[in-house]
């Protein structure tokens, strides 16, 4: 079947290709390997010792995983067709980047499930990888047709630019394979000159310990330069997204944004914070880390009583939520109202301890 491309096969298989998903085929064996890019990210420390695709660079890098796979499906989900801005304007709310207004990879799952039904039928094996620690998502993008990598590192194509998320499915049977273009940034690097933490300074090779997106998805005690450069984001970060050219070929509603009531956020529930939010990456499903991220945004965008919450969060039982509450104050210029003797008699956490007496200095 190699005279016929994925997108006629499954035109004559009568199998739709849903709205704004876009995809290629690559034959395999391929001869791709990323693991030598992976590991030289890992050992510059770049990869601020995230675990997924650089746990095992070796597996997730490499194109010829399986022996019986004889081409790799790519498809993408173009989720820039919501017209939405995710620029938070008002005081007190905070922003979410536009891959995660939605669970956008639901498109992609719900077609690589119909794909992998059709060929289940027909006895062909499949192994599918979807934004998984087990597979480099970008490895067959280029190869494929469908784009180039950009000085950001997002994958960016023609008319959609960076505002896609990619999937891939490996299937045991053999398609004519699509043309590689010869597209690419040009002299562009407005990427580099937006990102506000200069993570894209080297050119294709970013420095996620620099990357907002990165920290609000960590763990760590995040530092005080970086929370004042989160500004009112509360979930991800789009700024070398949104000055791609490629990616600029719409209109965007101004009016209509995705603003989320941070005050609200702090409020909630953490088993329905969690749950309202249940497609972002959070830390041991630990809703705190969700809470975090809108103390250190509504600090950074406050109404003028968020002061008042902020004090209320110091009697709170997570040590996280009480060690950006103090930060939070510090940042809306009312630490001077924390009851230093009760605060002392109270506060057991080196942690929260450590941190009020760093900015009370
Ligand atoms: C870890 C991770 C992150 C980390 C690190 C990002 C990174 N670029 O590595 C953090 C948390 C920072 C992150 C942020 C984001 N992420 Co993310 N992330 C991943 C994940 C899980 C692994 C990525 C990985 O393996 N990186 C390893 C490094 C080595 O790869 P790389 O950066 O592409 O590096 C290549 C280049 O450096 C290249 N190279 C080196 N020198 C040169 C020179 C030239 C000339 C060229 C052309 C290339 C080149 O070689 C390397 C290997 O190919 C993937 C999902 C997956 N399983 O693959 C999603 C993924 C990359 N993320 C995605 C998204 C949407 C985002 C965000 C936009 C979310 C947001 N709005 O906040 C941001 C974008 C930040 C950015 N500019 O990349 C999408 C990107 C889709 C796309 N269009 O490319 C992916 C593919 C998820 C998916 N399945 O769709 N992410
Ligand atoms: S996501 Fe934000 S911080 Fe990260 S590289 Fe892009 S612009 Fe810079
Ligand atoms: S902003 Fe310019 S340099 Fe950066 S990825 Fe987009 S086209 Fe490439």
């Amino acid at each position: 079947m190699k005279d016929i491309n994925v997108i006629n096969y499954l035109n004559k298989s009568g199998i739709e290709i849903p709205e704004y998903i876009n995809l290629s085929a690559v034959s395999l064996p391929s001869l791709e390997n990323k693991s030598t890019e992976i590991k030289n990210i890992k050992n510059k420390k770049k990869h601020a010792d995230m675990k997924f695709t650089f746990s095992n660079p070796d597996y997730s890098g490499l194109g010829d995983k399986f022996e019986w796979a004889k081409s790799c499906i790519i498809v993408s989900y173009n989720y820039g067709e919501n017209y939405k801005t995710n620029i938070a304007s008002s005081l007190g709310n905070g922003a979410i980047a536009r891959f995660a207004i939605e669970d956008y990879y639901l498109p992609i799952k719900r077609f690589i499930d119909q794909l992998k039904l059709h060929f289940d039928k027909l006895n062909l094996k499949t192994q599918e990888f979807i934004d998984s620690p087990n597979h480099y998502d970008r490895l067959f993008f280029q190869k494929s047709g469908l784009g180039w990598q950009g000085k950001s590192s997002m994958m960016l194509a023609p008319g959609i630019g960076p505002w896609q998320l990619i999937g891939n499915l490996y299937v045991e049977k053999e398609f004519k394979p699509f043309e590689e273009k010869t597209y690419s940034c040009g002299t562009c690097n407005l990427c580099q000159i937006s990102c506000p933490t200069g993570a894209l300074d080297n050119e294709y090779q970013i420095d996620s310990t620099k990357c907002i997106s990165y920290w609000l998805q960590s763990p760590k005690i995040i530092p005080h330069e970086m929370r004042i450069k989160i500004a009112n984001r509360f979930y991800g970060c789009d700024d070398c997204l949104l000055s791609c050219p490629p990616g600029q070929n719409k209109f965007i509603n101004f009016k209509s944004s995705n603003e989320v009531d941070l005050n609200e956020i702090i409020n909630m529930d953490n088993k329905n914070l969690i749950s309202k939010f249940s497609w972002f990456y959070v830390p041991k499903r630990n809703a705190d880390y969700l809470k975090r991220n809108a103390i250190i945004a509504l600090a950074n965008n406050p109404r003028s009583d968020s002061y008042k919450l902020f004090e209320r969060l110091l009697d709170a039982s997570s040590e996280i939520i009480r060690l950006y509450s103090v930060w939070a104050l510090w940042r809306v210029d009312k630490l001077n109202t924390i009851n230093k003797n009760n605060f002392y008699k109270s506060e057991n956490s080196k942690e929260v301890l450590s941190e009020f007496e760093r900015l009370i200095k």
